[in-house]
């Protein structure tokens, strides 16, 4: 199939589900084409199978927003005639289910369908605020196909935005191939010389996930055992989590790495991942670490505890709750295989339900009925 793709191209979990789904569908043939203003970040440019459309958006002093949303409608036509695509596959409704939805117009009466999938705050905060809801709701009733990612998702969209067309649930992935305890290339020793235990997180550091909680629940495991923290990602709270860090004097233990390439390479040298959002539709980093054989202390919120088993894969605590995770961290570090067993039980878990393998052929199968059903 010759597939067009957009997403958020920036550090976000919509944008690396889009394009690891797009790097996945490559190695299994198709052609993929990735339609947005910038080359996505997990982008591998030397696929040829690859390949990276740029929407450039003309400014013009009248317009204090530049209309995006037309800029990439226009791109999206563009691509579908140059490159005779099947489909587009939307990841992250606002906007971009609106741009295929005129894509697709203009298209007519030639045919381009179109599917959108929803992440989680297209939805829980965006979609579902007043100036953008009713062409959210517009856009995905429109849809020639709809997935989500969790059934949590599924029950929000619907309840929200009281949808009654069907919504296909196909979860996030994780290539169980490359994601694995051996990718750490020696991460461990240099973090952590004195062989202290490794505590993770990795996000957008976005208010949502709470990352200054993540900077508390290590000062308190830092007060009872010795201990690293390494933070992976940037965003808007790294100033109010390197505050905390100064403020506890833990300068000496806690390691900002900002955006990083291979995640999996830093993720398997992790002993237990912190994922203490206030909301998570899915969760794509924690079973990013689960793959890697690394617990999980997540919050129980959201599609959280379809992924994190509580006290099986790592543990579930309230939002804010930082002294319970810390309770649970210490719990885990504190034992003589620093949670190597529930580690290695996530990472089963993670094969069993979200390997890419078996999660790349629901996309296939999905395109397929999409493509004789439009
Ligand atoms: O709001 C965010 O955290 C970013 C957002 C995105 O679209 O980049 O993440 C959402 O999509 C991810 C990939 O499907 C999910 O793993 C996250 O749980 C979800 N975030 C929220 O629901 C808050």
């Amino acid at each position: 199939m010759r597939i067009g793709i957009t997403c958020y191209p920036t550090y976000g979990g919509s944008g690396v589900v889009a394009t690891e789904l797009g790097m996945e569908l490559a190695a299994r043939g198709h052609e993929i084409h990735f339609i947005s203003y910038a080359p996505p970040i997990r982008m591998n440019p030397n696929d040829p199978r690859i390949h990276f459309h740029e929407v450039e958006v003309a400014s013009y002093p009248l317009f204090d927003h530049p209309p995006y949303t037309l800029a990439l409608a226009t791109k999206m036509l563009e691509v579908f005639e140059s490159e005779s695509l099947d489909l587009l596959h939307v990841h992250y409704a606002i906007p971009h289910s609106v741009s295929a939805l005129l894509a697709r117009s203009m298209a007519a009466p030639r045919r381009l369908p179109f599917i959108t999938t929803l992440h989680g705050t297209d939805i829980t905060l965006v979609g579902s605020n007043r100036s953008y809801l009713p062409i959210t709701k517009f856009s995905i009733e429109q849809s020639d196909g709809v997935t989500c990612i969790s059934n949590y998702l599924l029950k929000e969209t619907i309840k929200d935005f009281d949808i009654k067309r069907p919504i296909e649930v196909i979860p996030n992935f994780v290539n169980c191939d490359l994601y694995n305890r051996t990718a750490d290339k020696g991460l461990a020793a240099q973090w952590a010389p004195g062989g202290e235990p490794i505590l993770m997180h990795l996000s957008n550091f976005r208010p949502v996930k709470r990352v200054p909680d993540v900077v508390e629940i290590f000062a308190i495991v830092r007060g009872a055992m010795p201990a690293k923290l390494i933070l992976v990602g940037d965003g808007p709270d790294r100033g109010a989590a390197e505050f905390l860090v100064r403020k506890y004097g833990l300068q000496k233990d806690v390691l900002f790495l900002g955006k990083q390439d291979n995640v999996y390479e830093k993720l398997a040298a992790a002993d237990l991942f912190l994922l203490p959002s206030q909301l998570e539709s899915f969760g794509l980093a924690a079973l990013e670490a689960m793959a890697c054989e690394v617990p999980v202390i997540a919050t129980n919120v959201g599609g959280v505890p379809e992924v994190v088993e509580h006290g099986v894969d790592g543990f579930l605590v309230e939002p804010g709750d930082v002294g319970e995770a810390a309770r649970y961290a210490i719990e885990i570090l504190s034992r003589t295989d620093r949670g190597r067993e529930m580690g290695k039980i996530a990472r089963l878990h993670a094969k069993k339900n979200y390997c890419a393998n078996d999660v790349i052929p629901a996309y296939e199968s999905y395109y397929k009925r999409v493509l004789e059903q439009s």
